[in-house]
């Protein structure tokens, strides 16, 4: 396995190594501390970092890793870790927001897409003879209702009841406990691969009570995206950009916990390839640099919006 001290955005981490390299960060930053929401299904921990230079600002959650094979968002994650604690550029934002982040939130799955299936997508949870949960429809809002199968065997299964998997009820726990003491009003989900900034709701046509202005600041984060890299983005909400689907985290931090910022991010996918979820690593960086450029400009344009 890789030494801690190597790593990098050149290539894609295995679990032990991007936990690693968060605790030796943390053991050497005292603004940075390390946060467990507990283990998984199998016994894997759920693990993060929280940056906090004031105990009073703000606090922007980001998960990340709750598809396993989509490999490019935890490196946005770390990426994103890295940037706002090493890089003075972007002071003002390590300085006045408190960042929470889970770059994989879903372990076993992460681990088995490095062990055995680079394309498995779900957690690991046993049903007769298959396996795994979509955590991304097991949230239990609008559960099962749209989007996903209750078929054990499908790879959007949404478990037997809106939040039956361990990894769901970790999260859960996690975001609920520190919503009001971290005073959590940005909720960020990375996955790929569409290049798409979109908001809840998934579950349904209608619109969030602040459509407008998610749709304002996410069209402002795709125009980032468009200057970092060229990049097309789109943004809209989850519904009427993608599919519509339920049961995901995003519509329950702000359908359930009323975060009023809540976004998933679709990051790249390779042009021109049938696997769309292998993302060539020589690409990992310039999208970690879009994604993380996007995000700077959503907690900015919410912060003038008076969120
Ligand atoms: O709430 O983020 C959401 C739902 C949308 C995503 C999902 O969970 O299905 C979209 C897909 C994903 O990233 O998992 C998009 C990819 C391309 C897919 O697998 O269809
Ligand atoms: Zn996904």
């Amino acid at each position: 396995d890789v030494d801690p001290s190597t790593f990098n955005w050149d290539k894609y981490f295995h679990l032990e190594t991007i936990n690693s390299w968060m605790e030796n960060l943390a053991k050497s930053h005292k603004e940075l501390t390390s946060v467990d929401m507990g283990p998984s299904y199998q016994g894997i921990p759920i693990k993060g970092v929280k940056l906090a230079r004031n105990a009073s600002n703000p606090t922007i959650f980001i998960e990340s890793g709750i598809h396993a094979r989509e490999w490019i968002a935890p490196s946005a994650a770390t990426f994103i870790i890295n940037e706002l604690l090493n890089n003075e550029k972007w002071k003002t934002f390590a300085e006045n927001y408190n960042w929470i982040v889970f770059p994989v939130v879903n372990p076993d799955g992460y681990k088995y897409t490095f062990e055995s299936d680079r394309m498995w997508r779900k957690n690991r949870n046993l049903f007769g003879i298959s396996r795994g949960v979509d955590l991304n429809r097991n949230y239990p809002y609008h559960w099962n209702e749209i989007g996903c199968s209750d078929d054990p065997s499908r790879y959007d299964f949404c478990g037997t009841s809106g939040g039956s998997e361990v990894e769901t009820q970790r999260l859960m726990k996690f975001v609920q406990d520190h919503k009001e003491s971290d005073n959590i009003r940005t909720y960020i989900a990375l996955h790929s691969f569409s290049q798409l900034i979109m908001f809840p709701y998934g579950f349904t046509a209608e619109k969030a009570d602040n459509y407008d202005d998610l749709k304002e600041i996410g069209e402002k984060a795709a125009a980032t995206i468009k200057r970092i890299s060229g990049q097309t983005y789109k943004s809209g909400s989850l519904y009427e950009t993608i599919y519509p689907s339920s049961g995901g985290s995003k519509d329950w931090a702000h359908g359930v916990l009323n975060i009023p910022i809540t976004y998933t991010f679709e990051l790249r996918g390779p042009a021109n390839s049938p696997d769309l979820f292998i993302l060539p690593a020589d690409q990992i960086k310039e999208t970690c640099e879009e994604a993380f450029g996007a995000i700077l400009t959503i907690v900015e344009e919410a912060d003038k919006k008076g969120y």
